[in-house]
């Protein structure tokens, strides 16, 4: 199966500012797809499992202070040490629902003021994923739901700058869906657009590498 592009997996990952409901949204996506047969797991990032990924829950915390270049290229070294596992889980036919990916790592160091080239360097040859999945919410409404959780970049104007370097990242992978309406709508459409590429990717689109 060389190529390994025969039946595999599809890489979908869902983007959005904090409180617009990926978490709970990449959870009904993998009932569902199980639910129809699918392989499927679901992956986030940061993985703090890891000791890069403790490294980075210390700083998110503000447990540590890490210059801004330097949490940049933890947050990539977490995806760069989950790559090769990623890409056998892909070939080996099993779909990875993952809660942020690249998007995040550029979107939100680019709002810190680094410049966006300089942030998408680190992450060139991670996989690039067959569908962004982007829960679009004005950074205000996040703000009223519920609270943020008091971590580094749970902030409204932070967030508002986060979502302007979102927008400027979207590429043909990429699909916003209203993240204001009903769960079980966002659900719905979540599930629909996903599926498309599943099976797009079971009949054999290759796999490619970020951001080329
Ligand atoms: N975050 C997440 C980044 O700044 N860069 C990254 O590469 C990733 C994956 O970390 F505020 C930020 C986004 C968020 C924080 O995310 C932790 P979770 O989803 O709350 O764990």
């Amino acid at each position: 199966m060389e190529g390994g592009n025969e039946s595999r997996g599809a890489l979908i990952v869902l983007e959005g500012l904090d409180r617009s409901g990926k978490t709970s949204q990449s959870s009904r996506l993998l009932s569902s797809l199980e639910g129809l047969g699918y392989s499927a797991e679901l992956w986030r990032f940061p993985d703090r499992t890891t000791s890069v990924g403790q490294m980075i829950s210390a700083y998110l915390s503000n447990e540590s202070q890490l210059d801004d270049r330097t949490i940049h290229l933890l947050f990539s070294a977490n995806r760069w040490e989950k790559r090769s596992l990623m890409e056998s889980k892909l070939k080996s036919g099993t779909t990875l629902i993952v809660d942020r990916y690249s998007y995040s790592g550029v979107a939100f160091s680019s709002a810190k003021g680094l410049d966006v080239e300089w942030c998408k360097a680190p992450e060139i040859g991670l996989l690039a994923p067959d569908l962004v999945l982007y829960l679009d919410i004005p950074p205000e409404k996040a703000a009223e739901r519920g609270g943020y959780g008091g971590e580094r970049y749970e902030r409204l104007e932070f967030q508002r700058k986060v979502a302007q370097c979102y927008h400027a990242l979207r590429d043909p992978s990429w699909k916003d869906v209203n993240a204001c309406q009903p769960i079980e709508d966002i659900e719905r459409q979540l599930r629909e657009i996903a599926l498309d590429h599943v099976t797009a990717c079971k009949i054999g689109r290759p796999l490619s590498n970020l951001w080329l």
